[in-house]
Order: structure tokens, then sequence, then C-alpha cells
């Protein structure tokens, strides 16, 4: 596809609703009793492969546009399903429900797309076990014996948000109590709607701890605008010379903001308006201007709250000048694709002088670039921030996979046209 290019960023932008808050909700309401009513709910591939594989484990889910009501089984309501369960492109779903189907009476199987079919399910797998649940493989596809479990304390070797969920869904079914220990503290949307459904689950830092849950209580859930879409318009509305963008109800958990720090520190002009809380999670309107953006160093325990916003980082570090270090970022090599190495060879490909390390990346920024046809890995990240560097480069550019956008954001490409 040829990426038609626009003349500014001018705009008001509603982001569609936030992904990892959509899973779990779909997750926990199916899980708690009585009915479940989410607003703002995304509607993208990979929302709504949890919602399949709910409904093939007996849970009624009707969707009318982004409100969907989850009618809720109670913790020990779900059917064994009739097939194989298929996640499609989504780590969250696989993750999420190697957690909870390990404790359930019935045995099942999960398997995914191409991609997911290599990405590592043994961080969830390894925990698990010790739990003593019994899947078979580290790879999809996964084969679940259900079992008994017991509570185990377990100091995560990354940080992970899916592997902490994992454990602590498995952990509403385990005997004694599970202690999950973070290295950093990655997003926290699980423990936050637990507590709000009335789980047995307390945080103490970087320390959380669940146990056995009879019941958990159906609450509504308004899902908030994703921050990981909002980045992308919160980089190109930065960099394109007079724009000014404003995204609204945008969730700004404190687990989330890294991209907010990073472009702030980078010397973008953010503001937040109209910041309010509901149910614990806290959102704002973000409006953001042009401004002269400069390198800077990221790595440490930043990365967990913008893991997914490196990509577009990466964007902005081109048009920054000086260098942009970007480190401890090993994780980014398990996502949908080796995003490291994704965007360093694409960036190249546009006469970008990056450099791909171990754990990251280094981009010498602030010289002008050519458009390119860019491969996007059937990445949606990679897609949109592809087309975000198309905009900002001379000449035109293609993606040779527009499509794969739909996981996370499926109007994407009417959102950043309808900016002129
Ligand atoms: O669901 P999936 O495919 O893993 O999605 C990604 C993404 O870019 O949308 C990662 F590829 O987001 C993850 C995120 O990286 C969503 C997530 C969650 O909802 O719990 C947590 C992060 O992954 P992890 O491996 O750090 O737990």
């Amino acid at each position: 596809m040829q990426i038609r290019k626009i003349k500014k960023a001018v705009g008001t932008i509603k982001v569609p609703g936030d992904k990892s808050i959509s899973h779990r909700a779909v997750m926990l309401g199916s899980l708690a009793n009585g009915i479940t009513s989410v607003s703002g709910f995304l509607s993208g591939a990979d929302c709504l492969s949890t919602i399949d594989c709910f409904r093939n484990m007996g849970i009624e889910i009707n969707i009318d546009d982004d409100n969907v009501i989850v009618y809720g089984k109670g913790l020990h309501g779900l059917k064994q399903p009739n097939k194989m369960l298929y996640t499609g492109n989504s780590g969250t779903t696989t993750r999420l429900l190697c957690g909870i189907l390990a404790g359930q009476k019935f045995n099942s199987s999960i398997t995914g797309d191409a991609s997911i079919q290599k990405r590592p399910m043994g961080r969830v797998v390894k925990p698990l076990s010790m739990m003593g649940a019994k899947i078979e493989n580290e790879f999809c596809p996964l084969y679940i014996t259900g079992t008994n479990l017991k509570g185990i304390d377990y100091k995560m070797p990354v940080a992970s948000a899916q592997v902490k969920t994992a454990i602590l869904l498995a952990g509403l079914y385990a005997n004694d109590e599970t202690v999950v220990r973070e290295i950093e503290k990655s997003r926290d949307h699980t423990e936050l709607m637990l507590g709000a459904m009335g789980a047995d689950i307390n945080v103490d830092d970087l320390n959380i701890t669940v146990r056995k849950t009879e019941n958990l209580s159906a609450i509504d859930v308004n899902v908030p605008g994703d921050i990981s879409s909002a980045a992308f318009f919160m980089v190109l509305a930065s960099i394109m010379p007079n724009s000014e963008v404003t995204i609204t109800n945008v969730g700004i958990n404190p687990t989330r903001t890294g991209i907010i720090d990073v472009l702030k520190d980078m010397g973008a002009d953010i503001t937040l308006e109209n910041v309010h809380t509901n149910a614990g999670e806290s959102i704002a309107d973000i409006t953001v201007r042009s401004s002269n953006l400069k390198g800077t160093t990221i790595g440490g325990d930043i990365i967990p709250r913008l893991i997914d916003e490196l990509p577009i980082i990466a964007v902005a570090a081109v048009f920054a000048d000086g260098t942009t270090t970007i480190k401890d970022a090993e994780e980014l090599k398990v996502k949908e694709t080796n995003r490291i190495r994704a965007v360093v060879d694409e960036f190249k490909k546009c006469g970008i002088d990056i450099t791909e390390t171990d754990d990251g990346m280094i981009i010498h920024g602030g010289k002008s670039i050519s458009g390119a046809d860019f491969k996007t890995y059937g990445d949606h990240r990679m897609a949109m921030s592809l087309s975000v560097l198309a905009q900002l480069a001379d000449g035109d550019s293609t993606i040779d996979d527009s499509q794969c956008a739909c996981v996370s954001y499926p109007n994407f490409f009417d959102d950043l046209y309808g900016l002129e």
C-alpha cells in the first residue's frame, strides 16, 4: 500500500480502547458471577480472539460496536472447549489463558498464528508447572491437562505483565497463597480489575499476593483509549511542523506512561487535561504540539512502562538532534516479530544512521531521510510506526501489509488521513 502523505497533523482523535484492559475485561468478566458490561472495548483482532476463545468455553458474549456484554458464569463455570482454542496473533490471550486453563477440571489446547507459534511460552509454563500445572510444550500448540494447583512464591526473571497475570489468574484457583515478585513494575491492569471484582489480592510495591477466590463480582468496565495507540500521533505531532493534535480519553495509568516521560525529556510539548480516575485507571486528554526534539538515553525500569512504544519512539529519535540510545530492551526480540531487528532493517532503507545492539539500538538523528518500500513483518506496531516514519520522509513510501494494524487499531489509517 502506498502511504498517502498528509500536509499537517491538526485535529482531535479518539483512539480505540486499551487492548490490555479489553482482554482482561472479557477474561475476568467470564470468570465473574453476573453480567460484566464493557464500554469502549477495542474490537481489534486480538481482543476478538479472546472473545472467540471464551465463547468456545460456553460464555455468552454480545458485541455491539465498542459495547460488550459478558454473561459470566463464575470461576468454575467454563466448559471444556470442543476444539483447540485459537488465539490468532495475540500473546496476551495465549499466555493469560494458560493461567486460567491450568486450574480447570477439564483438558484444553491452545494455538495461534505463525508469529504466536514462535513466541516463548516457557516463561508461563515454567511457573505454572511449579504450581502443579500440567502443560505440554513451551511453544504453541500447548496441551493443558486441568488439575489442582498449589500456591508458589515466584520471583519473576523478566518484567512481564503477561507472566505476572498468568500466575495471578492461576493463583485464584490454587490452595495456599500465591506471591509474585516483580523485578520492575509492569502494567497493573489485572491487579486493579481483580481488586475491583473482589478477589483476595494485595499489592505491596513489586510484590503481589493472591489467595484462592470463590467468587468474582461482575462490574462495569469503562475502557479508556489505548496510550499505545495514542503514541503514534504523539510522535507525529511532535515532529511535523505546525501540528497540534489532541487525543481524548487516553489511559494514563502510571505503569504505561513511559512514552510521555521520554518524549517530554526529548523536548516534546505535551499537556494533559481533564485528568480523572475511573475504577482505578487514570485518564486524560493529551495535547501534543510541534517541537524540536533532542536525543536521549532510554533504559532501566522505564522500559516496561513503554515497551510497546519503542518502535514509534525510535521514529522520534530519527528526527531528534543528536544520539538516542535504547538499552535494556531485549524483550523486544520476542514480540510479534523481533522489533529490534525489524526497526533497524527497515529504518536503514531510508538512509537512517541506526545500529542494532544486543539489548536495543543506537540512532543518530536529525538528518533528512528518504522514503522506502517497507516490510511490516505482519506486526501491527511496525505497520503504524513505519506509516508515521513515511509521513516525515522525503519522497514516497509503501508498506507491504497495512491490514495487520487491525490487531490493535482497526481505524488507524482513517484517523491518520483525517488529520489534515
Ligand atoms: O498481546 P501481545 O501480542 O503480546 O501484544 C503486545 C503489543 O505490542 O500489543 C506485545 F507484543 O503487548 C503486550 C505487552 O508487550 C501486552 C501486555 C499485556 O496486555 O499484558 C503486556 C506486554 O507484554 P509482556 O510480555 O511484557 O507481558
